[in-house]
């Protein structure tokens, strides 16, 4: 969930309870700020890292200063980053499918030892709308590498996706790799290949998927791994 910075409740977009139920799974969201989040873990059988404000930069930088970057991090929450880097911990060490979007997928970035760009237009331009946090949805298309897992896992290499990020996978994590990108050559999905089911991607297809069966697939073939891990 989304901690309360931009009022006063803990949140989490419709989408992700939509696209889980479609797939035949159970959403089970939980609040940043557990301190001791293993038995919570315990009773997953996948994880969904959702979207987000951005990871603080002090997790991947040891010299951050808000001037390295012509934009600032925003929604920055020590909370969130904490418990979701010891919930990432614990779903990695039980094997668990997890499907990381968006801001998940930066954190799962920075998490195996990888860094991110802190602002990306001040890398890739303005050409692409990736779209910029707290305002609304961007739209590009995405290209997957040949013969990637993901590729395989979706049946298709190009298509339009929902964007709204405005940090992005800098330096790839040794163990992951990169299996999609976005025409200005930002880097909008990466793979684990020694993780039994992962996927990772920077736009967001609980966004679409209500209306674009390519982006439900993804939750319906996460459901599908749980039960095969099960
Ligand atoms: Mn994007």
């Amino acid at each position: 969930m989304y901690p309360p910075v931009l009022d006063e409740n803990y949140t989490l977009p419709r989408g992700y309870v939509g696209a889980v139920r479609r797939a035949g799974g159970t959403p089970l969201p939980f609040p940043p700020g557990e301190q001791d989040p293993d038995p919570w873990v315990e009773t997953l059988d996948g994880l969904i890292l959702a979207g987000g404000g951005d990871v603080d930069p002090s997790n991947y930088l040891d010299d951050f200063d808000p001037s390295m970057a012509s934009s600032p991090p925003e929604r920055v929450n020590p909370d969130r980053d904490g418990t979701e880097l010891q919930v990432l911990q614990l779903a990695m060490e039980r094997k668990i499918p997890i499907l990381a979007i968006c801001r998940g997928c930066q954190l799962l970035n920075v998490h195996l030892g990888g860094s991110l760009h802190l602002h990306v237009p001040d890398q890739f331009g303005d050409q692409i709308t990736h779209g910029v946090p707290a305002h609304s949805f961007g739209k590009h298309s995405v290209e997957l590498v040949s013969g990637s897992s993901l590729e395989a896992k979706l049946e298709a290499t190009s298509f339009e996706i929902f964007s709204s990020h405005h940090q992005a996978v800098d330096r790839v994590a040794e163990g992951l790799t990169v299996v999609g990108k976005a025409p200005d050559g930002c880097i909008e999905a990466v793979d684990m290949e020694s993780y039994p089911w992962l996927v990772a991607v920077q736009w967001h297809p609980e966004e679409g998927a209500e209306s674009d069966p390519l982006q439900q697939r993804l939750f319906d073939q996460l459901v599908e791994a749980t039960r095969e891990t099960r």
